[in-house]
């Protein structure tokens, strides 16, 4: 019983996490990020979706969050979580000219 009830208070406070962090989509199309720039809050987490027909890399070497979610190809994704408030800036190994900025909000 009291297994139970601790299962159950740990499936409402993920749910509760859940809640509080969104989860926001950007495109990698045509050599580019869907979004030059992007609010968040801190605990969101950003992923990134490649629709070109080749790879593409996310990195970042903000001091607000340092980052390399390493090469993805077509169809596939890769996540990262924005958990420090400050500002990061997104780059593509692959195509120097793909950038975007994040701002993350507490
Ligand atoms: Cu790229």
């Amino acid at each position: 019983m009291k297994a139970a009830r601790y299962a159950i208070a740990l499936a409402v406070s993920l749910l509760g996490a859940q809640v509080q962090a969104a989860e926001h989509v950007v495109v990698q199309k045509g050599r580019a990020f869907s979004v030059k720039q992007l609010n968040v809050k801190q605990g969101d987490s950003i992923k990134f979706v490649n629709e070109d027909p080749f790879a593409h890399n996310v990195f970042s070497l903000s001091e607000t969050k340092s980052f390399d979610l390493g090469a993805h190809g077509q169809g596939t994704s890769k996540s990262v979580v924005m958990d420090k408030a400050g500002t990061v800036e997104v780059e593509c190994a692959v195509h120097p000219d793909m950038k975007m900025v994040v701002d993350v909000k507490k």
